[in-house]
């Protein structure tokens, strides 16, 4: 089964981005999921504007940028004039008087439109973007850190959203606290892709090539 795998490059060894960078690729991951964060919106500076330049510069492979920012209309152009064609913006639409705006202007700049779910956001609450966006990222966990505990109660909205998405032409990926469990039960019902952070492929003592593989191995 064909499912898609992005990193998220917060969790990386910053030590040596670039080995990152490569070990990833060459493991078969598909892309890069980048966290950018403002201390304001989630209590937390994981990743900032210079990191994904870098690793935009680093790699041909899609970047996937996820703000956590306070008004991302105010600095949008920073990041859509730093990416490629192909690479997506998501933002959360409770941080923004005029979401869809903001995300007018990432189609406008070429790149893919998307936004972020927040556990305790409904869909009814963002029910009008869903015609804008090609992606909707479910955050499993609140957004800000790694490593955090499952919200089992987004299994619900992931059914909800399950429904729309054909009809309303977006694909919908998770993010946090991805297990293995998460992957087999949700990529055969139409989730598309996973963000992958220390639960399944940072920090283990086997090679991103393994983790991945393994991962793939899931659905066989
Ligand atoms: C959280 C962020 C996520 C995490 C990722 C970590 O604010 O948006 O992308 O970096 O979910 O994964 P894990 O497996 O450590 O929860
Ligand atoms: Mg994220």
């Amino acid at each position: 089964m064909k499912f898609e795998l992005t990193a998220s490059m917060m969790c990386a060894n910053y030590g040596n981005l670039e080995r990152e960078v490569r070990e990833l690729e060459a493991g078969g991951i598909d892309s890069f999921h980048i966290d950018i964060m403002d201390g304001r919106y989630v209590p937390n500076f994981a990743m900032s504007l210079n990191d994904m330049i870098y690793i935009r510069s680093a790699t041909k492979l899609p970047l996937d940028v996820h703000l956590m920012l306070e008004h991302p209309n105010n600095n949008i152009n920073l990041f859509i004039d730093n990416l490629r064609e192909g690479d997506t913006i998501y933002i959360h639409p409770e941080a923004e008087y005029h979401p869809s705006t903001t995300l007018q202007k990432i189609i406008n700049g070429g790149l893919v439109p998307g936004i972020a779910i927040n556990p305790g956001t409904s869909v009814e609450t963002v029910f009008e973007m869903l015609r804008i966006v090609k992606k909707v990222l479910v955050m499993a966990v609140n957004p800000g850190n790694a490593g955090q505990m499952f919200m089992p109660y987004v299994g619900e909205k992931i059914n909800r959203l399950l429904e729309l998405k054909d009809e309303m032409d977006f694909e919908i990926y998770w993010d946090g606290a991805c297990g293995a469990d998460k992957i087999k039960t949700f990529a055969p019902k139409g989730i598309k892709g996973f963000v992958l952070g220390t639960t399944l492929l940072f920090g283990k003592e086997k090679s991103y090539g393994e983790c991945i593989r393994e991962i793939r191995e899931l659905l066989d």
